[in-house]
């Protein structure tokens, strides 16, 4: 009987204990937004809609895409910047959800501030997916401005998501948590 009552106890403190580890709060922070949500853009850089028809799931029905067309050499293809006010300081991974139209059409650059911009590309065409992405920018609380620069035509960004969990992986539709204009409906482009 006392034997059981041990054991008993041993099982419940081990459980106590498992059961404050899952419990302890994940200190990382996470940011997301619809792209959509500019505070400017710049063509050919713009605001498209999801058409009837389309089957895979685009967060708040909107996205910001450049156009394929055939560019000159260093001809621009505008940015869209969104003013973030960031509460926890720290280095954000920086992740968004993309579609590359194909191999001239795979990329996008973001930069933070005035720092430098950093491209984001991987190979997967024709599909919504989150290309893995190496950029980090170190954010001190406060007020940002976040730019999403054009670096190649063929591009659709639905989301953009901004983390403090270096071993997090978006994947599929993230929910929003923060909006760059409150005031205005997320889908309403400028
Ligand atoms: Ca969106």
């Amino acid at each position: 009987m006392k034997w059981h009552r041990l054991i008993s106890g041993i099982t419940a403190s081990f459980l106590l204990a498992l059961m404050v580890k899952l419990g302890k709060p994940n200190n990382s922070t996470y940011i997301c937004f619809e792209a959509e949500d500019v505070t400017t853009i710049e063509q050919p850089m713009r605001i498209a809609k999801v058409e009837k028809g389309e089957t895979e799931k685009v967060s708040g029905n909107a996205f910001v895409e450049i156009p394929w067309f055939k560019k000159e050499k260093d001809q621009p293809l505008g940015k869209a910047t969104y003013k973030l006010n960031i509460s926890e300081g720290g280095v954000y991974y920086v992740w968004v959800r993309a579609y590359w139209i194909h191999g001239c059409g795979n990329s996008v650059a973001v930069a933070v501030d005035d720092g430098r911009p950093m491209v984001i590309t991987d190979n997967t065409y024709n599909r919504w997916h989150w290309p893995r992405s190496t950029v980090q920018v170190k954010l001190s609380p406060g007020e940002h401005t976040f730019h999403l620069i054009g670096t190649e035509p063929g591009i659709k960004i639905d989301q953009i998501y901004l983390t403090t969990d270096r071993g997090y992986v978006p994947t599929g539709v993230r929910t929003p948590n923060y909006k760059v204009n409150p005031k205005q409906e997320a889908s309403q482009g400028k």
